[in-house]
């Protein structure tokens, strides 16, 4: 299997403007900001979009969604911030390895489109 982008950039290959590591999960900031902070939350482990993950992934996802709000802390954005996973091309996923985007730094608007 070859590596995803993100997994280049988790492993240094690729350029990425890293702001968080732990033993589970790498972030680093979107290429393309939609946002002040917009910052990509991605597993080391390559699932592929959310709906592959399994009952033993449960404790990834939670390790995920609470890092989110501790790097949006961290960055000044702790009490504001939107988290979006985009499951499937149909819904805009264009990188096959599950990833949170976590944006703020802006009003964001409801529904988001
Ligand atoms: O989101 C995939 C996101 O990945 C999209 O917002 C652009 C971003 N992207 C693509 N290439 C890079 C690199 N090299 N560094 C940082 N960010 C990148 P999706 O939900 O799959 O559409």
């Amino acid at each position: 299997m070859s590596k995803t982008l993100f997994e280049k950039i988790i492993d240094r290959e690729i350029p990425g403007d890293i702001v968080h590591e732990d033993a589970h999960c790498v972030a680093f900031r979107d290429i393309n900001p939609g946002a002040p902070m917009h910052i990509l939350l991605v597993p080391r482990k390559p699932i592929p979009r959310l709906c592959d993950a399994r009952a033993d992934d449960q404790a990834l996802l939670g390790h995920l969604m609470l890092t989110a709000a501790k790097i949006a802390a961290d960055q000044g954005h702790g009490e504001a911030f939107r988290l979006v996973v985009n499951n499937g091309a149909g819904a805009g996923q264009s990188v096959f390895h599950l990833h949170l985007h976590l944006l703020g730094g802006r009003p964001l608007k409801w529904p988001p489109g």
